[in-house]
C-alpha cells in the first residue's frame, strides 16, 4: 500500500511537471504562430462536439492530461465530468468593457477550474478588438455569433404605426426603455430565439451572463451538473417586481394561453403561487431576474414553451407594450414546470446594477470567500420577491 502510494505520488509529480513545462515552452516551439494561435496553449475542455475547435493551433488540438478519478492525484477538475453547457452573453461592441469584467470574475470565481465554453451573440459582427480582448481572458473555447436578421428585428406583421405610437407614449411616460426599439428587439430575442442560434444548438444547458455583472463568491461546485443531477430546469438568484406599465395586457394573454393549452400547465405542483396571489386571476408582477439564468435550453425548445412564446408573440406585446424576457421566462417556468424543477442558487453571490444577492448564512458566505456584505443583500428589501419564493417552497 505504501509503495503504491509512493509510486502514485512520483507519477503525479512527474506528470504535473511535464504539463507545466509543456505549457511554458510550447509557444516557443511555434515561434511563427499568430498571437491567436498562442492562445490555445491551454487545453480546451469544451464538451464533445462534432465540430473541431475554431481555434486549433498548428500543433493540433490539445487535450487535458488524461488522469482518471482514481489516479490518486486528488480531484483534478479536468478529469471530472462536464455538462453539455455554455455561457451565453448577448452584447454590443460598445459593451466590451463590461463584458471583460464579467468574464474575468466568472473565470476567477468558477470557470478557471471548469473550462466551460462561451458564446457571444450580437446582431452585428463583433469587432476583432472585442474578440481579442475577450479571448485573452480564458483558455476556454469562445465563439462569436451574428444573430440571424429574422430573429432580431421587428417582424413585418407588427403594425409599425401602432408600435411607433405606443413606443412614443411609453417614452413620454418615462417607462424605462419603453421608447428604445433596440431594447424591444432584445427582449423578444431573449424570450424566443437565443436558444435557436446555430452556435447554441449544440448545448443543453446555459448560464446567461451580462456585461458588468458581479460574481461575489467562489463557486465550488458545478451548477450545471447540479441542475442535471437534481432534475432542475431553471435556476435563478434574484427575484423582483416588473414595472406595471411594461406589461399592461401580458396576464390577459397568459390566461388565454392557459385556457387554450391546459395540456401544458403543471396545475398540481407548479409555481403559480410565486407569480399570483389570487390563484391566477391576476399577476403579482414577480419574476426571476433573467440577467442571471442557469437553465435548460431544451426547455425553451420544447413544445410547451414553443406554444407559449408563439401565443405571446402573436399578441405583439413585445412592441405594442414592452414585455421583458424576465416576466416571459418566469411565467413560463412557473406554469409549465413543477416548482421543484426551479432552483434558487443561494450560494452564488451575484450583482446586477446595484442589486445584489449575497449568501445569507455565515457558513456559506465564508466558504465562498464572498466579497459582498450579507447585510446589503437585496433579497429581503421591500422590492424583492424573494419572500414569495420562500413562502412557496416553505423555506
Ligand atoms: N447585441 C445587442 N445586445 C444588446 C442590445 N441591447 C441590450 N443588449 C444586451 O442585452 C442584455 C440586456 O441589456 P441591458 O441593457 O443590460 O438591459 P437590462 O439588464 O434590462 O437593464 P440595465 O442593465 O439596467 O441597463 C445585455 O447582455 C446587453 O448587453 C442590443 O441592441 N444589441
Ligand atoms: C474527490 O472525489 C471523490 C469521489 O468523487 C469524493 O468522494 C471526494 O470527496 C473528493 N475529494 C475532494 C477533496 O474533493
Ligand atoms: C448536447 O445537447 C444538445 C441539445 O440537447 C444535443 O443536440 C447534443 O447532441 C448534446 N451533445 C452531447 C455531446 O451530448
Ligand atoms: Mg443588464
Amino acid at each position: 500500500m505504501q509503495r503504491r502510494a509512493r509510486y502514485v505520488a512520483v507519477t503525479c509529480i512527474t506528470l504535473l511537471t511535464l504539463v507545466a513545462l509543456y505549457r511554458k515552452y510550447a509557444p516557443l516551439l511555434d515561434p511563427y504562430g499568430s498571437s491567436e494561435d498562442s492562445l490555445v496553449s491551454l487545453p480546451d475542455y469544451a464538451p464533445e462536439s462534432g465540430s473541431p475547435s475554431t481555434r486549433e493551433s498548428s500543433m493540433g488540438p490539445l487535450h487535458p492530461p488524461a488522469m482518471s478519478g482514481d489516479s490518486g492525484c486528488g480531484n483534478i477538475s479536468s478529469s471530472e465530468r462536464r455538462a453539455n453547457a455554455t455561457f451565453i452573453m448577448l452584447a454590443r461592441n460598445s459593451d466590451l468593457k463590461g463584458a471583460l469584467l464579467s468574464v474575468r470574475q466568472l473565470e476567477d470565481r468558477f470557470n478557471r477550474r471548469y473550462g466551460y465554453p462561451y458564446v457571444f451573440l450580437n446582431e452585428e459582427e463583433f469587432s476583432e478588438d472585442f474578440k481579442r480582448r475577450i479571448r485573452v481572458l480564458t483558455p476556454s473555447r469562445v465563439e462569436f455569433g451574428v444573430i440571424p436578421r429574422e430573429h432580431w428585428f421587428q417582424p413585418d406583421w407588427i403594425d409599425a404605426g401602432k408600435a411607433n405610437a405606443e413606443m412614443g407614449r411609453m417614452e413620454q411616460m418615462n417607462v424605462k426603455y419603453g421608447g428604445n426599439l433596440a431594447y424591444h428587439n432584445m427582449c423578444r430575442y431573449n424570450s424566443g430565439f437565443f436558444f435557436q442560434h446555430p452556435l447554441v444548438l449544440k448545448y443543453k444547458w446555459y448560464w446567461r451572463v451580462e456585461p458588468s455583472v458581479k460574481f461575489h463568491c467562489d463557486i465550488a461546485r458545478d451548477p450545471f451538473l447540479f441542475m442535471e443531477e437534481n432534475d432542475k430546469v431553471y435556476g435563478f438568484t434574484l427575484a423582483v417586481y416588473e414595472i406595471p406599465a411594461t406589461i399592461r395586457s401580458l396576464w390577459t394573454h397568459v390566461k388565454e394561453f392557459m385556457a387554450r393549452h391546459p395540456e401544458h400547465i403543471h396545475a398540481e405542483d407548479n409555481a403559480l403561487g410565486f407569480i399570483s396571489d389570487d390563484d391566477g386571476r391576476s399577476y403579482n408582477r414577480c419574476h426571476f431576474w433573467s440577467n442571471f439564468e442557469i437553465a435548460s435550453l431544451d426547455f425553451w425548445r420544447g413544445a410547451a414553451y414553443t406554444d407559449f412564446f408563439a401565443h405571446l408573440d402573436a399578441a405583439g406585446g413585445f412592441y405594442y407594450e414592452r414585455w421583458g424576457d424576465a416576466p416571459v421566462h418566469s411565467i413560463a417556468a412557473a406554469l409549465l414546470l413543477r416548482k421543484d424543477q426551479i432552483h434558487l442558487f443561494e450560494d452564488i453571490g451575484y450583482q446586477h446594477d446595484d442589486w445584489s444577492h449575497c449568501p445569507r448564512t455565515h457558513e456559506m458566505w465564508e466558504a465562498g470567500r464572498c466579497l459582498c456584505d450579507s447585510g446589503n443583500s437585496f433579497d429581503y428589501s421591500p422590492d424583492s420577491c424573494r419572500p414569495k419564493w420562500d413562502a412557496l417552497v416553505g423555506a
